[in-house]
């Protein structure tokens, strides 16, 4: 595919993708999901790429979903834009490789929705979040009703879903929407850091941390608890097994995937 609107830059087992579409704020329109959906596959056979890191062009992370391109939508056609985005976040969030959010400015909407999908995120002490659906008469359409509850509990979410207040770094630090805050000009090679500590890592038990933990809270506890007993003993006779003998014999770990 032909990229117009995401960049992708690889190396040493770090995927750097830019959103890029910095004169409409980077929002996002039916061009960014084939491209996210087809970018998607690409890393996901790619096994060079460890950890992925999502930042956005210019000012804003992303500043939502495109109002321009929604606006003349009808009933069904809006539902069919909203089933689509649910789609290609899902396919984010069950990626079987980390996804950062590196968030530079604006997270607003469906931009917000767009990190929460994501596994970690780091802000710069610019960026502003908010979901100001309710300011345009709408409501969130790709899975922040759902997953911003999850993450931030329920007086958090409401207070952000019903006023469609935008809050700063800090207050979104306070509510666990982010994991740190870090000075505009640190958060790529913060996020770097923290991608690279992570690629370095056991790469069969990242990707079975993310596996069970994602897998896992689709399931009852019983039958998350069962995955994750049945995903720990695979990696016995395998990558475990070199991570412990590492640990006795004090020496760095091998690993091969
Ligand atoms: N969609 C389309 N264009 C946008 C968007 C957007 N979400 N946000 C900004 N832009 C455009 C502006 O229209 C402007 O274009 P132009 O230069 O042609 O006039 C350009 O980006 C620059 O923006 P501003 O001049 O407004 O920049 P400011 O720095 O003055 O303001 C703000 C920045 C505060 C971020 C402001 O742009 C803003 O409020 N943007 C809209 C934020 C918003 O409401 N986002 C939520 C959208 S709704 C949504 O995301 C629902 C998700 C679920 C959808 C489910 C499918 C149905």
């Amino acid at each position: 595919m032909n990229y117009e609107i995401l960049k992708m830059e690889a190396a040493d087992g770090v995927a750097v993708v830019t959103v890029s579409r910095p004169q409409a704020l980077n929002a996002l329109n039916t061009r960014f999901f084939q491209e996210m959906d087809s970018l998607l596959g690409e890393i996901a056979e790619r096994d060079e790429i460890k950890v992925v890191v999502l930042t956005g062009e210019g000012k804003a992370f992303v500043a939502g979903a495109d109002i321009a391109e929604m606006v003349h939508k009808t009933q069904s056609e809006g539902q069919a834009f909203s089933i689509m985005g649910q789609k290609t976040f899902r396919g984010l969030e069950f990626l079987e490789k980390p996804v950062i959010a590196a968030i530079n400015g604006f997270a607003l909407g469906g931009g917000l929705e767009l990190a929460l999908a994501c596994d970690l995120r780091i802000a710069s002490a610019k960026a502003k979040f908010g979901q100001p659906e309710v300011n345009l008469g709408l409501i969130p359409g790709y899975a922040a009703t759902q997953r911003l509850p999850r993450l931030i509990g329920l007086g958090n979410a409401f207070f952000l879903l019903m006023t469609g207040e935008m809050v700063g770094a800090e207050d979104a630090l306070r509510m666990g929407l982010v994991q740190k805050v870090v000075e505009p000009e640190q958060l790529l090679p913060t996020v770097l850091a923290l991608a690279k500590t992570i690629a370095a890592k056991g790469p069969k038990a990242v990707k079975l941390v993310k596996h069970v933990v994602r897998v896992g809270s689709l399931m009852d506890f019983e039958s998350g608890c069962a995955l994750e007993s049945e995903k720990f003993g695979s990696l016995f006779e395998n990558e475990g097994a070199e991570g412990m003998r590492a640990f006795l014999e004090k020496r760095a770990p091998k690993w091969t995937a």
